[in-house]
Formats: structure tokens, sequence, C-alpha cells
């Protein structure tokens, strides 16, 4: 058995949250345990299909997906949730609607310009050539986790290792 948890995924485009929260998932079906994913990617073609990227539309957009994560949880699901989260305000209203010890903020820190040499979608070169606003990092602010459950180096460490931390994490809190 495990207990319901919300492991939330903060970090710059195309620092790696979604590849690890992938991993993760894999990691905790072969445990036995239940999940759900949800991902800024998916989410922003449906659930907040009509919000873009001001801090506004931002702050609906986790909003939303706090409380779709907090009816997951209700239901007993280990709940990974991917998404830029750029503002700690946010991720602080998302923290405050489940029980502390149920909550993991984790940090997916990877510095900006591995993001920028990565560029799977080719966003931060739009960003930079001013064909997309408000895009994070570059012409929109990312504040760091002030204190995050988990921080990983997706930069520095591979995907495995980066999973075996949240693993631990999971672990050390009693949740699987
Ligand atoms: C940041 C943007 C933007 C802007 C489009 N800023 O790497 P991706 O492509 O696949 O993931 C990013 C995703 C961010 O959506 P979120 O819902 O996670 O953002 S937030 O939590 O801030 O609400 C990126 C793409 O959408 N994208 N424009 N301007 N990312």
């Amino acid at each position: 058995g495990h207990k319901a948890a919300v492991m939330w995924l903060t970090g710059l485009s195309g620092s790696g949250k979604s590849t690890i929260a992938k991993e993760l998932e894999r990691r905790l079906y072969d445990l036995g345990c239940q999940t759900m994913m949800l991902d800024g990617d998916n989410v922003r073609h449906g659930l907040s299909g009509d919000l873009g990227f001001s801090a506004r539309d931002r702050k609906e957009n986790i909003r939303r997906v706090g409380e779709v994560a907090r009816l997951f949880f209700e239901q007993g699901n280990v709940t990974l949730c991917t998404f830029v989260s750029p503002y700690q305000e946010d991720r602080d209203r998302v923290r405050e609607l489940l029980p502390d010890d149920r909550f993991f903020e984790v940090h997916v820190d990877c510095d900006i310009e591995v993001c920028k040499e990565r560029d799977p979608k080719g966003l931060y070169a739009k960003a930079e050539s001013g064909e997309i606003a408000n895009f994070t990092g570059v012409t929109a602010p990312y504040e760091e986790p002030e204190s995050p459950e988990v921080v990983v180096h997706s930069d520095t460490d591979d995907v495995e290792a980066c999973v075996d931390q949240l693993v631990e994490a999971l672990k050390q809190r009693g949740i699987i």
C-alpha cells in the first residue's frame, strides 16, 4: 500500500520536468502505486485552453491544476504535476490545499543556458527574437522555490539519479 501525495515539479521550460515525472511514474507503477499525471503541455490544450502566459493567466492555470490535483489526491493517488509555475505565491496556494506532509515542492533546477541549448521546441529562440512574449527566463521571471522539499539538478545529474531522489523523498515521508 501507499499513501496519497502530490509531487509538484517546478522549473524552466526544457528543464526536464516531464521526462523526470514520466520516469517516476513508471517506477511508482512497478512499486504498485496508483498515480495520476498533470502536465503543462496537455492541460493547456484543454482545461486551461483559454489561458495565456501573463502572470494573471498563469495564476489561474495553477489554481485550476491545484484543484484537480487535490481531487486526484483525495482519490488516493500519488499525483505528479509538471508546470513551470514560476511564482512562489501560486505554488504556496496549491500547498495550502493539501496536508503539509503530503505535498512535495520539487525544484527541477537546470541552468538556463542548458535549457536554451536543448530548446526542444525552439521556444527560447522564438522568445529571444520576440516572436513569443512573456517567456519564462527570457522576458518573464522565474522565482526559485524558497523552501522546496526536494531539489534535483537536471543539468548535472541524469534522469535516473533525479528520479532516485524523488523516490527516496517519498520513502522518507512514508508515502511509499
Ligand atoms: C513559458 C511557455 C510559454 C511562455 C509557451 N512561458 O517546455 P514546454 O513549452 O513544453 O512547457 C512550457 C509550457 C508552460 O506551460 P505551464 O502551464 O507549465 O506554464 S505556467 O505554469 O507558467 O502556467 C512551454 C510552453 O508551455 N510555453 N509559451 N510564454 N512557457
